[in-house]
């Protein structure tokens, strides 16, 4: 069988759980940021101290090559994402980018040949919670180009990707330039499943089907804002009043209705913002999630249809934008077959299953055959300072795609 570390794979992800590092035992490390850059910089080092070659492209993602026998072949790429949620856990990412770095090291370590290049990637803003849409790293590099609406894209603190995006670049002189999108042979990407079913039936492997439809919508309810004290309630044009009526409906309705179902509320502003004004605009976005493309059509025109009737019942105005719009996907047959196989042949149980988060080898799968390996994460616990992965279930993961991968590089 083909070694990997898992004593220095578990150093690895407690040195980069100090990047960004949150009281809680949790990582702030969102996408283009200085943690986002350090701990980018932290790896390059560590690969550059190995003899592998850096580089990154256009949208700042991060690849590391190990030279195959036949540098002309397509690399085999394996990796994940660096960045964080703003109260986000420390294997969140990180452990499929240093699963793959250690799956590397490990090769380095018994000076094993493949046949092809090997690369492990750390793409830039997966989580999309600083700069919506998520997985724009992945998504410019299927996509060969970087749309041109991004140029004007700003944080809700006001940075400019542009900006921020340039200084990440120029953060790490060392990394080679290469532009955005080149052939990739298969991608396997490592993550923790944010779910809890792999630790509830007490399986180590989640061989991973293809993950779910998300769309994100920024929904602004606009009324009139006027004097708290002064103004009757029955004079009003209150679009808290709109908002908490269509958004109580929806809870009521939605799970009750399809299990299978997401439906969140993650960020509210209201404006002006003052104690005693009514307010004049309220925007929040709205995170929806499903399976099946003709259920998430459903579920956003239901959403859609309670917003515009509270606010009509307000004398309010209701106005709904699409911020993200990922189709749901399935992963290669094939591959999902040979990551099977290196958990059964290391007597590993596994499982198949549908990924209920989005992933950049959404991405990834459609310039070439990709797939992914779930570890278990304790109570399914993710997007959560508390998120945690027993030392032996990181090992374990690592384990199956040195396996994977000495496999598929005849190695
Ligand atoms: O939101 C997601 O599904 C991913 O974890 N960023
Ligand atoms: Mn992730
Ligand atoms: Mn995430
Ligand atoms: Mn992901």
């Amino acid at each position: 069988m083909f070694a990997i570390d898992g004593n220095r794979l578990n150093r690895r992800l407690a040195e980069f759980a100090e990047i960004g590092a949150l009281p809680k035992g949790g990582v702030n490390r969102q996408a283009l940021t200085e943690g986002d850059r350090q701990a980018r910089r932290m790896l390059a080092g560590l690969a550059l101290a190995r003899g592998f070659r850096v580089f990154q492209d256009p949208m700042a993602n991060l690849f590391i090559r190990r030279s195959g026998r036949d540098e002309t072949l397509a690399p085999l790429m394996i990796g994940s994402h660096l960045d964080s949620q703003p109260a986000g856990g420390r294997y969140d990412g990180a452990l499929g980018t240093l699963s793959a770095f250690e799956v590397l090291e490990s090769l380095e370590d018994a000076g094993t040949q493949t046949d092809r290049p090997v690369e492990v990637v750390a793409w830039t803003n997966e989580e999309g919670c600083r700069f919506a849409p998520g997985c724009m790293g992945s998504m410019a590099f299927a996509a060969g180009a970087i749309p041109e609406e991004w140029a004007d894209k700003q944080a809700a603190d006001g940075a400019s990707f542009p900006q921020e995006l340039a200084a990440t670049i120029e953060s790490l002189p060392e990394a080679e330039m290469r532009p955005l999108g080149f052939p990739v042979y298969s991608y396997i990407e490592i993550h923790i499943e944010q779910g809890p079913s792999l630790e509830a039936e007490n399986i180590p492997i989640g061989v991973v089907t293809g993950i779910q439809g998300t769309r994100w919508l920024e929904v602004t309810v606009t009324g009139q804002t006027a004097h708290a004290g002064t103004t009757g309630l029955s004079y009003r044009r209150d679009p808290m009043r709109a908002l908490s009526a269509a958004l109580s409906g929806l809870y009521d309705t939605i799970m009750p209705e399809d299990e299978n179902a997401r439906f969140t509320v993650g960020r509210l502003r209201l404006s002006p913002g003052s104690v005693n004004a009514i307010p004049e605009d309220i925007r929040c976005t709205v995170d929806i999630r499903h399976p099946d493309p003709d259920s998430l059509d459903a579920l956003e025109a239901k959403i859609t249809a309670a917003f515009s009737k509270e606010a009509g019942r307000q004398g309010c105005t209701a106005a709904i934008r699409r911020l993200f719009d990922m189709a749901p996907c399935t992963f290669d047959a094939g591959l999902q077959d040979r990551i099977e196989e290196a958990a059964s042949s290391l007597q590993m149980p596994s499982k198949r299953m549908l990924s209920g988060a989005f992933h950049d080898a959404l991405f990834a799968n459609r310039i070439a055959p990709a797939a992914m390996i779930f570890v278990p994460c304790r109570d399914g616990l993710s997007h959560n300072e508390a998120e945690f992965v027993e030392p032996a279930h990181a090992t374990a993961g690592c384990r199956v795609m040195m396996q994977a991968v000495r496999t598929l590089t005849a190695s």
